[in-house]
C-alpha cells in the first residue's frame, strides 16, 4: 500500500521574508522520488490556528506519517525534536497576539514523545553528510505547538484507526542569505532536502514494514 505523509512548514515570521520550513514541505512534496502520496502544507505561525490545521490536515488525510517542519534561527544543524508539551507563550505571533502561559490543549497530558525513530532518523541523516541532531525541546512557541498538537490528535485515535506509524517535528537553520554578519552560517537548501529526503525514505520505509 502507497503510505501517505503530511509535511507541514510555516510561513514567514517575526518580520522575516522567508521560511526555510514552509519552502523545504513544498519542496519535498514536489520531488522526494519515493512510492509515496505526499501533502505539504503552509500552517500560519499564528498560536491555535496552527494547532487546528494541523487536526484538520490529520483528520483529512489521515496519514501514515506525520513529518513537521519549522525554522529554528540559531540552529546549525537539523534537529529532530524528541517531545512536545501542553504548554504555549510566546509572540507576538502573525495574528500579533502575545501569550504568556497557555495549554496547546486545554486539560491535555503535559507531554508526548515523538514516536518518530529517532536514532535511525539521525544515522540517515548524517550518512547523507548532513549535520543533524536530536534535541529535548521544540520551544514553546508554534512549532512546539504544533509537535504536540499532532501528537495528541493521532494518540487520541482508538486502534482500529490507529493508522498513524509515525509523528515527529524537524528543526530546520536558517539558509546561508537569510544570516547576518556573525551570527551563524546557516545550512543551505539543497542540503536540508537532502537530509530530509534521506528521513522520508526512513520513514517510509519503516511505514511499509508496519503495514
Ligand atoms: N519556527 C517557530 C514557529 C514557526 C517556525 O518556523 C518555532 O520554532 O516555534
Amino acid at each position: 500500500m502507497t503510505p501517505t505523509v503530511l509535511i507541514t512548514g510555516f510561513e514567514p515570521f517575526d518580520g522575516g521574508d522567508r521560511n526555510p520550513s514552509g519552502e523545504l514541505a513544498l519542496e519535498l512534496a514536489e520531488r522526494h522520488g519515493f512510492a509515496a502520496d505526499v501533502r505539504a502544507e503552509v500552517l500560519p505561525v499564528v498560536f491555535r490556528k496552527a494547532s487546528a490545521a494541523v487536526r484538520d490536515l490529520i483528520a483529512e488525510t489521515r496519514p501514515d506519517i506525520v513529518m513537521g517542519l519549522g525554522l529554528a534561527g540559531g540552529a546549525s544543524t537539523l534537529r529532530v525534536e524528541r517531545i512536545g508539551v501542553n504548554f504555549f507563550r510566546g509572540g507576538p505571533d502573525n495574528d500579533g497576539d502575545r501569550y504568556e502561559d497557555e495549554e496547546v490543549i486545554p486539560g491535555g497530558p503535559a507531554a508526548y514523545f515523538s514516536t518518530f525513530p529517532i536514532a535511525r532518523l539521525l544515522a540517515a541523516i548524517e550518512g547523507c553528510g548532513v549535520p543533524a541532531r536530536d534535541s529535548l525541546s521544540a520551544g514553546s512557541y508554534c512549532c512546539n505547538e504544533v509537535l504536540y498538537a499532532a501528537l495528541h490528535a493521532c494518540a487520541g485515535r482508538s486502534p482500529e484507526h490507529s493508522e498513524v506509524a509515525s509523528v515527529g517535528f524537524v528543526h530546520l537553520p536558517p539558509f546561508p542569505e537569510m544570516v547576518g554578519e556573525g551570527s551563524g552560517s546557516g545550512m543551505m537548501c539543497e542540503l536540508q532536502f537532502r537530509g530530509l529526503q534521506a528521513m522520508l525514505g526512513v520513514l517510509i520505509g519503516a511505514a511499509e514494514t508496519a503495514t
